[in-house]
């Protein structure tokens, strides 16, 4: 090896124990600060993720809106479809501050390369599956972007807070949509009850594999892009959630769960990892339904895009 290519790897080097410092201090790493590749490429297929997600995840819940029981309902749900429309594009914003187009990210979720949240692969059965949503998908995306506001990368975490902000309108939507069905008529209770045994173990695999079983979790930890790991922010979700179903009177589909008065956690039964791989492997209940949705929709839309490209050529010259 040449004296120039030693040089610049002990140069690479030295930079990459500065970043690790840099990391290490508590400071934030803007989009033109040097960083690893390697950091790049994992934030992008993160955020890139999460971004499909939120757009992926306006379906199930779009399925509704004509159905909502009442103009209230309907309201309130058409606000929570359209922010969810708008974390998507917060989300894509930031992930282009690392040097890749929306484009190239959408074209990966509909090739199949990127993946969405295991969780919208699950069809929305009934009107209680919307308070579901609101109470326990978004009640755990709170507690995982909560602690994302605080992750290394500065676009990140900043869209992060106002995400934060809207999900907790989400989470309380949805709470108290459920809370409203279990003091009405035995049906409602009954639908109510339906969808907390369909979408409970979902929810709890939102939170990624177990520790041993994370591939990305230790280096995203040493990067402070995670800043706790998948089974702590399950048991937090857990920890805060069983308390609200029982002050409703909700059952939670857990025959193991039960509080440990020593550890002050609740301990729960076995998640099945098997149906989380088929779910995320694209083998779940609706993942065909969904990325055809999608594809179709950015080909129903390609005339806006260029339209608009049109637009701003022509103002351009
Ligand atoms: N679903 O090494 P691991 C919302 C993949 S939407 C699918 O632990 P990592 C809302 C993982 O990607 C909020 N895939 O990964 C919207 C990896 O595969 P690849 C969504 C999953 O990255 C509308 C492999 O499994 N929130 O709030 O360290 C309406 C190994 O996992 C899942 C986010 O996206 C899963 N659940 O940790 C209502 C948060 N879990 O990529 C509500 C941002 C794991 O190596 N993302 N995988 O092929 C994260 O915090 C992290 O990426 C995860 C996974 C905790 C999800």
């Amino acid at each position: 090896m040449s004296l120039n290519g030693l040089i610049m790897i002990a140069t690479d080097t030295e930079r990459e124990l500065e970043f690790q410092a840099k990391i290490d201090r508590g400071e934030v790493i803007e989009p033109k600060d040097w960083m690893p590749e390697r950091y790049r490429k994992q934030l992008i297929r993160m955020m890139s993720q999460h971004a499909h997600s939120e757009v992926v995840g306006m379906l199930p819940e779009g399925n509704w809106i004509t159905r909502a029981p009442s103009l209230a309902r309907k309201a309130i749900l058409l606000a929570k479809v359209q922010d969810e429309g708008g974390h998507g594009l917060y989300i894509y914003s930031a992930a282009e501050t690392l040097g890749i187009d929306r484009g190239e990210m959408i074209d990966q979720l509909h090739t199949g390369k990127a993946k969405y949240s295991s969780i919208f692969n699950y069809p929305t059965l009934n009107w209680a599956d919307i308070g579901a949503i609101g109470w326990l998908v978004d009640g755990a995306a709170i507690v995982n972007q909560t602690a994302l506001a605080k992750c290394s990368y500065g676009p990140y975490s900043r869209a992060m807070i106002r995400i934060c902000k809207e999900e907790n309108f989400h989470h309380k939507q949805g709470y108290q949509m459920l809370a409203y069905m279990m003091r009405g008529t035995k049906e409602q209770q009954e639908m109510a009850q339906d969808s907390m045994n369909r979408f409970w173990w979902p929810a709890l695999m939102m939170f990624g594999p177990s520790d041993t079983d994370s591939p990305n979790s230790a280096e995203l930890m040493r990067w402070k892009v995670k800043l706790y790991s998948n089974d702590d922010l399950r048991q937090r979700f857990i920890d805060r959630t069983v308390p609200q179903a029982e002050a409703i009177g909700l059952v939670i589909p857990d025959p193991k769960l039960k509080f440990n008065e020593t550890t002050r956690h609740y301990e729960h039964g076995e998640i099945d990892w098997q149906e989380f791989k088929n779910v995320v492997s694209g083998n779940g209940p609706c993942n065909r339904e969904r990325l055809r949705a999608r594809v179709k929709a950015d080909a129903d839309g390609k005339w806006v895009r260029d339209a608009a490209e049109a637009y701003a050529k022509k103002h351009m010259n």
